[in-house]
């Protein structure tokens, strides 16, 4: 087992990472059952996870810090945790990683449990946040004022007299139920027949995609993304409004909110990474019915209806930037972070889903697959399934 790279960035940048490194050395061998890799990259890009990896309970810790206002796992500690196939719980040596958490081991070693991070996961603010982030249409920022003005529950919010929801908002809250329950790969199966039979009917030649977590094989997923797009160059946004109109027409569009192209070549590279990429998008509430899925729905106790509402994300670039877009939308997110770090730090390269920069020769990169990209990356392709990260 080769961590040197870890215990060398923890003692460049965390100044008690010494004793963090003694522990890891003292304590991994124990719980851990010894890995087949000898050396593992800091880089989720340079590592296959499938979606049996034993990453999940950072998610926890991910998404538990995002909403305390705290950094995100360290990538060290990502990368450190994917090696172990027998480890009794993640989260803590997720933890471990981080120089503030030496007290939160010894709390484990000493009494089996961690009251700090029972402290964090009963928190009030916390609590709240998930609740409120769990809705469609509600970020960090709208959760935290409604925090802040004492609200606590849905019940609150509706009470609230000086709350105006916008529309995205307002069909979060219609839809909740059915929106927050997962979607199953039968389920994204029938919408991709849905929105290809759309497709061809406009466009014989357009090309749909399926991308996000069902690309990676996950079984479920929180919503359904695809790509859309055409071979003439130029016609992939008037393709994306007029797969919105007819889904309108067969009367199963129960929610659209369209954001027009803002992409522009002129304007890349971008130095600064956004969150959001500039291409003609939507994001639809569709109404799926139980006879297009295989198997039926994944239906809630006690509901008798014959349908329910799923979350679709449609993204449409022109082909030309097809790879990079693919690429971008197929994530994981810890993955994509990965690849974007990984192109600045190891090859002055700037990656996006627009295009991919080379600062050294002052050139863009083409690509019309992912593996060109991977190829101009120095990288080894690592396929949708393996980037489970
Ligand atoms: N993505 C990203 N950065 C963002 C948003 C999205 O890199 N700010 C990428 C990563 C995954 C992909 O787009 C689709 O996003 P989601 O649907 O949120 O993620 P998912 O992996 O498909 O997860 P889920 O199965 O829950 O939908
Ligand atoms: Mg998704």
């Amino acid at each position: 087992l080769d961590i040197s790279w870890f215990t060398d960035s923890m003692k460049e940048r965390r100044p008690v990472a010494v004793e963090t490194k003694h522990l890891i050395q003292d304590v991994l061998p124990e719980v851990s059952t010894p890995p087949s890799v000898v050396a593992v990259s800091q880089y989720a890009c340079q590592r296959r996870t499938t979606t049996e990896n034993h990453n999940k309970t950072l998610t926890v810790r991910n998404c538990s810090s995002n909403l305390a206002g705290n950094p995100a796992v360290p990538p060290e500690a990502a990368a450190l945790t994917s090696l172990f196939t027998n480890l009794p719980n993640q989260f803590y040596l997720s933890l471990l990683m981080c120089s503030v958490c030496l007290c939160v081991l010894q709390e484990i070693l000493q009494y089996g449990r961690s009251f700090e991070v029972a402290k964090i996961l009963s928190d009030e603010r916390f609590q709240t946040l998930k609740v409120f982030t769990s809705v469609f249409g509600v970020g960090l920022k709208t959760a935290e004022k409604w925090y802040r003005r004492g609200l606590r529950t849905f019940p609150d919010v509706m009470a609230e007299p000086s709350i105006r929801l916008n529309r995205m908002q307002q069909s979060g809250f219609l839809h909740y139920g059915d929106i927050s329950r997962h979607v199953s790969k039968a389920e994204a199966q029938a919408l991709g027949n849905i929105i290809d039979e759309a497709v061809h009917a406009i466009a014989p030649n357009g090309i749909l995609t399926l991308t996000g977590g069902f690309r990676r094989g996950k079984e479920f997923g929180h919503d359904v993304d695809f790509i859309v797009t055409t071979p003439e160059q130029g016609q992939e946004e008037g393709l994306l409004t007029n797969i919105i109109k007819h889904l309108k027409h067969q009367g199963i569009l129960l929610f659209c909110d369209y954001q027009p192209s803002s992409f522009d070549l002129s304007k890349l590279p971008s130095h600064r990474f956004e969150a959001m990429d500039h291409f003609a998008k939507c994001f639809l509430i569709l109404k799926l019915e139980g006879h297009e899925v295989e198997g039926g729905l994944c239906r809630a106790e006690g509901d008798s209806r014959d349908w329910r509402a799923v979350r679709v994300d449609l993204v449409s670039p022109p082909l030309d930037r097809f790879a990079f877009t693919l690429l971008g939308w197929t994530g994981s997110r810890q993955f994509e972070r990965d690849l974007r770090r990984f192109a600045r730090l190891e090859r002055r390269m700037l990656l996006d889903n627009h295009a991919l920069f080379d600062k050294t020769k002052n050139e863009f990169l083409a690509a019309t697959t992912e593996k060109d990209i991977f190829a101009h990356l120095g990288l080894e392709y690592i396929e949708p399934w393996q980037r489970n990260a």
